[in-house]
């Protein structure tokens, strides 16, 4: 299993609030190399197969909902220790909860619309890259 890269979505509130070039900068900043990027706008159906592990989950509807709201950004990142360090960077779920400094801290207003997404494993960034980026689309 590789254990340098992992799969970002700057999240529809981030990107309607203007923040997709300064998130970017921070990620490269924080020393990753971008491998694939693309902006899409989720379907229900996507979004759903998507968040389909937190489908038990009481936020899950709301979830899907807000994930359809508006376009997003997806990206593959390159870093080694890509999984933990990303989401060191990104800070906790809960922006309020996030250390100064992280992503979620400068740019998440609440639990949900927290702005961005990182995986939380390496086989699960495999996994979440594979559905969002054919081998065309990543170098
Ligand atoms: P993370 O994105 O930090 O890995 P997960 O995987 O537990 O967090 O949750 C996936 C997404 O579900 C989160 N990014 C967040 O948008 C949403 N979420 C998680 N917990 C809650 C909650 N208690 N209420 C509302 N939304 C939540």
């Amino acid at each position: 299993m590789e254990t340098n890269k992992t799969f970002t979505m700057i999240k529809p509130d981030a990107v309607g609030n203007g923040y997709t070039g300064a998130i970017l900068d921070h990620i490269i900043k924080g020393g990753f190399k971008i491998t694939a990027l693309k902006f899409i706008w989720l379907s229900t159906e996507k979004a759903g197969q998507f968040y389909e592990v937190h489908k038990a989950r009481p936020f899950y509807n709301d979830l899907v909902a807000f994930m359809t709201s508006g376009p997003i950004v997806a990206a593959i990142l390159e870093k080694d220790n890509a999984v933990e360090d990303f989401r060191k960077l990104i800070g906790a779920t809960d922006p309020t909860k996030a250390e100064p400094g992280t992503i979620r801290n400068l740019f998440a207003k609440s639990i949900d619309a927290n702005a961005i997404h990182g995986s939380d494993s390496d086989e699960n960034a495999a996994i979440e890259g594979n559905f969002f980026f054919s081998a065309f689309e990543r170098f």
